[in-house]
C-alpha cells in the first residue's frame, strides 16, 4: 500500500522508475507534452474512475454492464462448455460477474484477471471470489504477458478473452490493430474475444461525459499531477492547470488535456528535470476513441477474427462484439 510513498522518500519503486522515464520522454521535449494513460490509475485515480461510472453524464460503464447483463446467457450459449476466461484489465469485477455466472451454469469456470495493478486485482478477488463454481487465478502483469501465461496453462479447453469497458478506446487506431493481432497470436482458432467499444454519439453528449458538472473527471485528470508530485518530488500546482476536453473529428476521439494557466516552470526533482509551460500549453493525458457500429467487425477481420455476434445498448450507444479466432 505504501509503496508509492516509499518510492518518493527512499529508493524509487519500480513503478516510479517507469513513471520517471515516461515523464522524461513525454514532458521533457519541445513538442506536445503527453503521458501514457496508465499513470491516471493510482489508488486515488482508480477510485475516481469508479466514481465517474456513477455520473449521469458518463453512461459508458453502465451501458457496458447492461449489455453484459442482458446478453450473458446468449454469450454463454455461443461458447463451448468448460471455457477458460481471461480478462484484460480486471476492472471492479462488477460487470464480469454476469458473464461468469452465465458460464458457471454450464460448467465450472477458471477466471484469470490480468492487470498491472495489484490493488485492482485484490478488489477483483473480493468482488468475484465467491461466485459459485468460479475459481480465480490473478495475474499481475501487462495484458499480453499475462495472456500468454494463461494460454500456456490451458489444456484442451477454449479460451474466452474479455476486453470490455472500451479500454481499447485508449489505443491509437493503428495500435488497436496491432494489439488485437498480438492477442490473436496468443490464441487458437475457436478461441473468442469479447470486445467492448464505446460508439460515436452526438458531440455535446460525448464532451459532457468527460467534463461532468461535479468535476469528478477534472479531479481524475488533475490527480495525475498530484501523483507526479508525490512519486517524483515535483512541484505542480494542480490549481494552475485546467481540465480540457476536445473532440477530434478526424480521429473520432475525445482527448483529455491539462492546460497551463499562464507560463510556468515546474521542477521534477527526482528526475532532475525542469519543465517550462507556455501559457495555454497542454499535457495530453488520454485519448478515448469512439467507434462506428461496423468498425469492430472490420478491426476483427484485419486481426484474424470473425465477428460472430454484436450486442448494443439503445440508451447509450455502446457495442459488445463477440470475435472468434479463425
Ligand atoms: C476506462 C478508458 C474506458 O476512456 O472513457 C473516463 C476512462 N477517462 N473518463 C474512457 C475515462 C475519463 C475510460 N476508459
Amino acid at each position: 500500500m505504501s509503496a508509492h510513498v516509499e518510492g518518493a522518500l527512499g529508493a524509487p519503486s519500480r513503478e516510479s522508475a517507469l513513471l520517471m522515464a515516461d515523464a522524461r520522454v513525454g514532458l521533457g521535449g519541445p513538442g506536445q507534452k503527453w503521458l501514457p494513460v496508465r499513470w491516471l490509475y493510482d489508488e486515488v485515480g482508480s477510485a475516481l474512475f469508479e466514481a465517474i461510472a456513477y455520473l449521469p453524464e458518463y453512461g459508458l460503464t453502465r451501458a457496458d454492464e447492461r449489455i453484459l447483463r442482458s446478453h450473458a446467457r446468449a454469450l454463454a450459449a455461443r461458447l463451448s462448455r468448460g471455457v477458460m476466461v481471461a480478462e484484460l484489465g480486471s476492472g471492479s469485477g462488477r460487470k464480469t460477474r454476469w458473464v461468469l455466472e452465465a458460464l458457471a451454469r454450464q460448467s465450472a469456470v477458471r477466471y484469470h484477471p490480468i492487470d498491472v495493478s495489484a490493488a485492482a486485482l485484490a478488489r477483483c478477488r473480493v468482488e468475484l471470489g465467491e461466485v459459485a463454481r468460479v475459481e480465480i487465478a490473478t495475474h499481475e502483469s501487462d495484458y499480453l504477458e499475462g495472456l500468454s501465461a494463461v494460454a500456456g496453462e490451458r489444456g484442451d479447453e477454449d479460451l474466452l478473452v474479455l476486453f470490455v469497458g472500451s479500454t481499447i478506446g485508449n489505443f491509437e487506431r493503428a495500435a488497436a490493430d496491432d494489439f488485437l493481432a498480438a492477442v490473436r497470436g496468443v490464441l487458437r482458432p475457436g478461441d473468442a474475444l469479447l470486445l467492448g467499444t464505446d460508439l460515436v454519439k452526438e458531440v455535446p453528449r460525448m464532451l459532457a461525459a468527460y467534463d461532468d458538472a461535479a468535476g469528478v473527471t477534472a479531479a481524475f485528470n488533475r490527480n495525475l499531477l498530484v501523483r507526479i508530485n508525490r512519486e517524483l518530488l515535483a512541484d505542480f500546482d494542480p490549481r494552475r492547470f485546467d481540465h480540457e476536453v476536445r473532440w477530434d473529428a478526424g480521429s473520432r476521439r475525445i482527448e483529455m488535456h491539462l492546460r497551463s494557466r499562464g507560463a510556468q516552470r515546474i521542477a521534477i526533482r527526482a528526475a532532475e528535470l525542469e519543465i517550462r509551460f507556455r501559457d495555454g500549453e497542454t499535457i495530453w493525458t488520454e485519448s478515448s476513441h469512439k467507434y462506428r457500429p461496423d468498425e469492430p467487425a472490420k478491426l476483427a477481420l484485419r486481426a484474424g477474427f470473425r465477428c460472430a455476434a454484436q450486442w448494443s445498448d439503445a440508451e447509450w450507444p455502446f457495442a459488445e462484439s463477440l470475435l472468434v479466432a479463425v
